[in-house]
């Protein structure tokens, strides 16, 4: 062909870390042990087992909380520079609240940020990957504004007691999940399907919880412990599905808006505030259902500058790509809407498949991503804090090894060729684990997981041969083992 192709580059710039992720829910188990206490995922699962694929929940999980030594040793095999993992909130506050503290909560935190220490795997640490305890649900969870407070005293709590170990903090994982699926939807626990309503009562208590947490960790803990904090939003990208088509290029930028700029227009942008289009549609579309008031309210003057420039790095969860075809309500939109609120027609038929209906392999849409980012947000330190692959369980994974390989990739091609400051990698995820309303039925893991087995083995895929050679050598592997043998056949 004539076109320029750049030479694939395939060595990491000198500081760029490796590591991967797990949340507290997903792998710890002992629900109802050692003094912890009920939280949302725990009340969900148990009142509508239906609700996940394979009728599994989070009671047993991996049993972290039991194994987390041989967690630790498989963080160590894999050679990684850090484990980003999450603190179950009911663990350490059974009710969410600050006047009674579980001691042991806090001593399995210890033990396990102790053993990392001792192999110098440096934690990166969530307060909140999704498991609310139900007292604070009870009084209507992130819906209700009283929940900045809440979250203010759980962080202070955190920050005051491992904050001599922990030197990396996110306050939030994914908002979007948490205010769209959780309220606005049933696709996570509470599944209060509050739609076009719940979801945009949450997103205000949360980016304003986020905003205090900041700011107490900048003013009060970090002159003392020097560490950084962040919060790590996720993204769908969308693309327009014909790039010469003007009207979805417009719609793409809207859904763009409303997926990442939702959150991270607040945080990350000079003006701050919901992103414009966001508050324009929502607004248009609520005078037309009869209302008085936008069913988003804006942040006011105090709040916009409160919650600007509140987080170190920009997180970023991304795994997959979606095509806008026109403009429109999706077919599957409810009204009212997030979705709806768009206003644009979206389709998943892109790429390749996984075992998740939601994720398509499209590493290019990765790397327009990342350059959107770069321009909206002006050029911000980026820290990918999670991307990974289901399947249904296979030992040899190569399927999860080709998305990796070209998913970093894309990275790469970002640092060198458009300048954009990505700084750190994370997998998701360490070994399978309870992935919410799929259970075990979808494996995003290095390590496999026999849950039939009592003893919950954790088995290394080949995922684990690659990953572990990545960080070794800070280069993507070129190894022929890492090849599908029937791709393999078909070059030679
Ligand atoms: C994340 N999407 O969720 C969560 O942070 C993890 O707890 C979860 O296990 C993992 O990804 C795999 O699902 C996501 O639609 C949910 O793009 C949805 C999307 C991405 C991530």
């Amino acid at each position: 062909g004539c076109a320029r192709v750049s030479a694939q580059h395939t060595k990491f710039p000198e500081g760029f870390i490796f590591g991967v992720a797990t949340a507290a829910h997903q792998i710890e188990g002992a629900w109802n042990v050692s003094g912890k206490g009920e939280n949302v995922w725990d009340r969900f699962t148990h009142t509508q087992p239906e609700m996940v694929a394979d009728l599994t929940n989070g009671d047993v999980a991996v049993d972290s909380y039991n194994r987390y030594l041989e967690d630790v040793e498989a963080l160590e095999y894999l050679g990684v520079d850090f484990y980003r993992l999450s603190l179950s909130w009911a663990r350490i506050l059974p009710n969410g609240r600050i006047d009674e503290i579980n001691p042991d909560g806090l001593r399995y935190y210890h033990a396990l940020l102790d053993a990392l220490a001792e192999k110098n795997i440096k934690p990166l640490v969530t307060l909140f990957h999704w498991d609310l305890p139900q007292k604070l649900q009870d009084l209507g969870g992130w819906a209700n504004p009283e929940l900045v407070d809440y979250f203010y005293d759980y962080s202070d709590l955190c920050f005051r007691e491992f904050g001599d170990k922990i030197k990396s903090w996110i306050t939030f994982n994914e908002p979007y999940e948490i205010c769209e699926d959780a309220y606005g939807d049933i696709l996570k626990a509470p599944g209060l399907n509050s739609h076009g309503v719940g979801n945009y009562l949450c997103s205000n208590t949360l980016l304003k919880a986020h905003a205090e947490a900041y700011h107490l960790y900048d003013q009060i803990y970090r002159p003392k412990q020097g560490g950084n904090i962040m919060i790590s939003i996720n993204s769908i990208w969308y693309e327009p599905s014909d790039p010469n088509n003007e009207e979805q290029v417009t719609l793409a930028e809207t859904a763009n808006q409303f997926k990442f700029g939702w959150f991270a227009h607040p945080i990350f942008t000079e003006e701050g505030g919901y992103p414009a289009q966001m508050v324009e549609n929502v607004a248009r579309q609520s005078e037309m259902e009869g209302l008085a008031r936008s069913r988003l309210q804006q942040f006011n003057d105090y709040w916009i500058q409160r919650i600007k420039g509140t987080s170190d790095y920009l997180g970023i969860n991304h795994y997959t790509t979606f095509l806008v075809t026109g403009p429109g309500v999706d077919p599957t939109a409810k009204s009212p809407s997030w979705l709806k609120d768009i206003g644009a027609v979206t389709t998943m038929e892109v790429g390749g498949d996984s075992a998740s209906t939601w994720l398509r392999v499209y590493p290019s849409g990765f790397a327009n991503l990342l350059r959107w980012c770069k321009r909206n947000y002006n050029d911000p330190i980026i820290f990918i804090t999670e991307n990974g692959f289901s399947d249904r369980g296979t030992l040899e994974d190569y399927g999860r090894i080709s998305y990796y390989n070209d998913y970093l990739s894309e990275i790469l091609n970002v640092i060198y060729n458009d300048d954009v400051n990505v700084i750190g990698y994370t997998a998701w995820t360490l070994m399978d684990n309870f992935e919410w309303r799929a259970g075990f039925s979808e494996r995003f893991g290095f390590y496999y997981v026999n849950i039939t087995d009592p003893n919950l083995p954790r088995t290394p895929k080949l995922s684990v041969e690659y990953f572990k050679q990545l960080i070794a050598n800070r280069e993507l592997p070129q190894d022929d083992r890492f090849k599908e043998p029937s791709l393999k056949a078909r070059e030679d």
